[in-house]
């Protein structure tokens, strides 16, 4: 059963929850902390732009293509500006990658410092903002290793070895999700105060839920072991929940149970989400909180990552839900 604040009534902050986390590790500087307050300003910021989006008139196509051959919406470009500002002046920052930079940001490396790199989507399934959907930033934290040279080499950690992972959801509220290894933590932004407050700390994703979500629309040209489970999901009563926002359907699995699946498929021969910024971080997240995730028959966090923007196939929600996922798969192998 996890336990919320409301049995003790008191107010708990995601700083107050970070500092005693870093109170564990007696060695630790502070520095880390120092960055997570820097993405949650990041976020404060942006749930702010992004509910006034409409108002002032910031929706639509920016008009660029990024290097991943999308197009850009004009709050990624905001949500992006927002991230590196907030980020960009925290000395223990190495690196930063997004999603919507070609290459990594070089802040401080070598006899400069920097004992971080953050990774981060600034604004994942932004295409359903005009349609007023929820949104959400996804970022992950690694340690930067100051032997290797080349700064895209150095964010090529598989995904075990983040130290921390979350996301930023920007629904009817703002949920700030947080993983530092040891559970996952949910926090609310309460705009009164201006603080995210600690609503459910230990959250289990429940072990079995009899819904997929999947974009069924592809689904010809799935790989046959996908098209197998779905079949199979047909006949024994399962319900569809798609939003096409990825944080927005990791949140849903995370609190209430099911499967999230992105195959490979016809125009994403290796599957759409990217590993490092997407991937990775809820696959710790979902691991932190009892479930699975799945690239393709390898555990995601296992992937050793060959690039930035490498895209991968992904299976990941409720650990018995996952399982019959994997053994459709396998079958067809
Ligand atoms: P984005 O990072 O460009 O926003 O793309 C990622 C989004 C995810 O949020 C979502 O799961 C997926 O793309 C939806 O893709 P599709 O529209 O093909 O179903
Ligand atoms: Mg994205």
């Amino acid at each position: 059963m996890s336990q919320g604040p409301s049995s003790t009534n008191n107010l708990y902050s995601l700083q107050s929850h970070i500092l005693s986390e870093e109170a564990l590790h007696p060695g630790a500087s502070g520095d880390f902390s120092w960055i997570v307050s820097a993405i949650s300003l990041a976020g404060k910021a942006i749930a702010h732009r992004v509910r006034r989006a409409r108002l002032e008139n910031a929706l639509g196509e920016a008009g660029e293509t990024n290097v991943q051959g999308e197009s850009q919406q004009r709050m990624d470009v905001i949500a992006n500006e927002i991230l590196m500002r907030c980020l960009g002046s925290r000395a223990s920052i190495a690196v930063l990658a997004s999603e919507e930079d070609e290459e990594p940001t070089i802040m401080r490396r070598g006899r400069e410092g920097g004992k971080y790199c953050v990774l981060f989507d600034p604004l994942d399934g932004s295409s359903t903002l005009d349609a007023n959907g929820a949104v959400g930033t996804i970022f992950t934290i690694l340690r930067n290793d100051p032997l290797i040279e080349s700064a895209e080499k150095t964010i090529c950690q598989p995904g075990r070895k983040q130290i921390a992972a979350g996301y930023i959801l920007y629904g009817p509220s703002t949920a700030f999700v947080i993983t530092t290894g040891s559970g996952v933590a949910l926090f609310e932004l309460d705009p009164f105060i201006g603080s995210f407050i600690l609503v459910q700390r230990d959250i289990r994703i429940p072990t079995a839920k009899r819904v997929y979500s999947v974009n069924e629309a592809y689904s010809a040209s799935f790989p046959s072991g996908y098209q197998a489970y779905l079949t199979w999901a047909h006949a024994n009563d399962y319900s569809s929940r798609y939003i096409g926002s990825l944080c927005a359907d990791v949140h849903r699995i995370l609190l209430s149970g099911g499967v999230f699946l992105y195959p490979p498929t016809t125009s994403h021969a290796d599957g759409k989400l990217r590993l490092l910024y997407e991937a990775n971080p809820m696959g710790m997240i979902v691991e932190q909180a009892g479930g699975l995730s799945y690239c393709a028959t390898t555990p995601t966090l296992d992937v050793q990552p060959t690039k930035l923007h490498q895209r991968v196939p992904l299976v990941l929600g409720s650990a018995d839900e996952v399982r019959t996922v994997l053994r459709h798969i396998e079958a067809k192998r």
